[in-house]
């Protein structure tokens, strides 16, 4: 097979890095040029604009730059070329220490201590172990199993739910629409690692947040959500934070992003937030493995981490 060209195409993110890094083992277009050109055979991809992938007639690969690939599902006319996602060390470590430092304040009490250091209150609060709070990982793949190892040594009990079954040493798993509520009422602090799929859209909404374990050491239950925005309703998460459904929240990810700024999260006191930044894609670890791949596939080999059309992820 010869070497291909790539099109790069990530709407969002600085290009020239990734183009450089590409670069150092073969040729980079640069998105818009490159529209029709025969010699290009992969594109890497962050939000392509649609049609842009089907009017390359020798595409081999498309190769997101995340994790997720809804945004490449967005496109009507996908051409049928494998999707690879990103399944990276790098990734997958910065995923689990956001998710444990998130659960770790949440369990610590960081919003109530912040609160009092602003009005200079003295006062400390009971302690519980992490023994007496259950973590539920919503979405036990990649990130979420890595996370799970971690929440596990710093001795919190660890639920998860996935699509199959997916048995994990010391977890507490469940599975599929039976599995969900279950999984729920033995939760307290929600951590949301789910793709965005027709099947997870919405999902994370008022009834499914009412299920939580409430009578906890914590005094309520938590929400964390880092998978994607449009996984939740956030109209659902403000009603909950405002009848006590849910304790606090912790969102990196929103149904429109950039939040609005009209949005009541900005300024919710029980709500610490991020800006999709829980896991960032950095070209200088991702970009090697890319290329590895693009030339064992000319080998012959086959493509790692290919996404499944079916599954939406
Ligand atoms: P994986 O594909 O490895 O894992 C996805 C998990 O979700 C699997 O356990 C899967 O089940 C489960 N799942 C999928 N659909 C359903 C369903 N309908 N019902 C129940 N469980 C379901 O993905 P990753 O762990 O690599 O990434 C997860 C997501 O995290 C990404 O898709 C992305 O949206 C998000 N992300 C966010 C980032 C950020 O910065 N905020 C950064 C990186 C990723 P099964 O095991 O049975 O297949
Ligand atoms: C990803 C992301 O999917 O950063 O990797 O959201």
């Amino acid at each position: 097979m010869e070497k291909g060209r790539i099109l790069l195409a990530v709407t969002g993110f600085h290009p020239q890095r990734w183009r450089e890094l590409l670069s150092a083992e073969r040729e980079v277009v640069l998105e818009p040029d490159g529209a029709s050109d025969p010699s290009i055979t992969y594109a890497v991809v962050w939000k392509q604009r649609p049609n842009l992938l089907s009017a390359l007639p020798n595409l081999r690969a498309v190769f997101s730059i995340g994790a997720g690939v809804d945004h490449i599902f967005a496109d009507p006319t996908l051409p049928d070329v494998p999707i690879v996602k990103v399944v990276a060390d790098n990734l997958t470590q910065y995923m689990t220490e956001y998710v444990v430092w998130r659960v770790l304040d949440h369990h610590r009490q960081g919003m109530l201590y912040r609160s009092q250091q602003k009005k200079k209150i003295w006062h400390e609060p009971p302690q519980r172990p992490a023994s007496d709070i259950s973590v539920g990982i919503m979405g036990l793949g990649t990130l979420g199993r890595a996370a799970a190892s971690v929440l596990l040594s710093l001795g919190f009990p660890v639920n998860g739910w996935s699509r199959s079954d997916r048995p994990m040493k010391d977890v507490s798993t469940y599975s599929g629409e039976a599995g969900l509520i279950p999984f729920l009422n033995a939760t307290d602090i929600l951590v949301v690692l789910l793709p965005l799929t027709p099947q997870t859209q919405g999902i994370v909404n008022y009834g499914v947040l009412k299920e939580l374990r409430k009578r906890n050491g914590l005094g309520g239950s938590v929400l964390i959500n880092a998978g994607r925005g449009r996984l939740q309703k956030d109209a659902d998460i403000v009603r909950a934070l405002e009848d006590g459904t849910l304790k606090e929240a912790s969102l990196d990810v929103f149904e429109v992003e950039p939040l609005p700024k009209t949005s009541p999260l900005w300024s919710h006191p029980k709500v610490f937030m991020t800006p999709h930044a829980a896991a960032t894609s950095d070209p200088v670890h991702l970009a090697p493995i890319m290329l590895r791949q693009m030339a064992a596939f000319e080998r012959g080999e086959k493509l790692e981490n290919i996404v499944d059309r079916d599954a939406g992820y």
